[in-house]
């Protein structure tokens, strides 16, 4: 498809996510630095348009299963900015009352069935829920977001092997953001494309650019109309890169600064709002005014974030175990 055939309010409306993923990011290590936020965060600039281009593709009622660098998957989903920032600064008015912080954000009634400490841990999870949808003939996907280094983990395995055998409708996507860790995916892995790993599971398997929001979200669609309309799964690789360390603090000795030099070059950000200005034609002022909105909204969010209450300490227990039981919550 060519950007000539996309809805204006679909591009404005990909740019918008895109540039609200970043910028919660960037406002989010900002706070940390201030100390509004304590604890670990793994941003995800420069991973953009995958986040904001697969969850494009996705409906309401589809849910997405997530990980540690999470942040940008709950906001392309939907999930309040508010909320994840009060998370993040463990106030009680955050996503998990301020107890689970960045890595456990949930939020089920966007279908964000969990951001997830565990490399590997989100994709069964997406499997369980596919196997759901599929018994209850609900017309419903699940989308797994994961990293390079996840697909050696069993989890990954397991989860497309029977995703694969009951043809689930599930998408796994896969993050290749070169590095596991700081280990380059050349040392953790023997095939340089890893969707080449859906063929063992019978489902089809594409790598896209995954700094090209629209090519993101093609693929994605595809994908969510083969799923739901019971054609089983599909393994999706979005080639990306990751511009800051694993976590903030990291010294990333593993990389070299013309590598790192190269990759913010092709940031898929500011390569959108270009092709919006040049091949679009969507004049400046349209963008600006998204840009305008994104900020009065993360401002809002700190607010909010910083006047909310931290949690009692004899509430420590409470929410640690779910009030559902034997039933679906999702
Ligand atoms: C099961 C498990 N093993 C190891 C870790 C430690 N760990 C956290 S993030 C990470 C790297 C994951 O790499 P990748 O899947 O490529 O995701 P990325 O960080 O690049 O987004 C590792 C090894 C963990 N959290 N869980
Ligand atoms: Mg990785």
């Amino acid at each position: 498809m060519s950007i000539h055939d996309y809805p204006i309010e679909k591009l404005l409306h990909l740019y918008r996510q895109m540039l609200l993923v970043r910028e919660f990011e960037l406002r989010a290590i900002a706070e940390r630095r201030a100390g509004l936020i304590p604890g670990f965060i793994h941003s995800c600039v420069g991973q953009e348009a995958t986040a904001a281009g697969a969850c494009a593709a996705l409906e309401p009622h589809d849910v997405i299963t997530s990980t540690h660098r999470g942040h940008g998957h709950l906001v392309a989903k939907g999930g309040e900015p508010k909320y994840m920032m009060a998370e993040l600064a463990a106030r009680t008015d955050g996503y998990c009352g301020g107890k689970g912080g960045s890595l456990h954000m949930t939020d089920f009634n966007l279908g964000i069935l969990g951001a997830n400490g565990i490399v590997g841990g989100g994709i069964p999870i997406a499997v369980g829920a596919g196997l759901t949808f599929q018994l209850k003939r609900e017309p419903r996907v699940a989308l797994s977001f994961f990293g390079d280094g996840a697909t050696n983990e069993g989890s990954f395995h397991e989860a497309l092997n029977l995703a694969g055998l009951w043809k689930l409708p599930v998408i796994f996507f896969c993050e290749n953001n070169l590095y596991g860790e700081g280990t380059p995916q050349a040392k953790q892995a023997p095939v340089a494309d890893l969707a080449i790993r859906a063929s063992s599971y019978a489902m089809p398997g594409v790598t896209v650019d995954g700094n090209d929001v629209l090519a993101v979200y093609e693929a994605t669609l595809a994908a969510v109309e083969r799923a739901r309309t019971g054609g089983g799964p599909t393994l999706i690789e979005g080639k990306t890169y990751r511009q800051r360390g694993h976590y903030e603090g990291d010294p990333m000795i593993y990389r070299s600064q013309e590598e790192m030099d190269e990759w913010k070059g092709r940031d898929p950000v500011v390569a959108f709002r270009t092709r919006l200005l040049t091949e679009a034609g969507i004049p400046e002022a349209e963008l600006v005014a998204i840009e305008q909105a994104v900020q009065a909204a993360l401002d809002e969010a700190v607010a909010f974030a910083a006047a909310s209450p931290k949690p009692a300490p004899e509430t420590a227990l409470e929410g640690v175990y779910g009030e559902t039981h034997g039933g679906l919550v999702f």
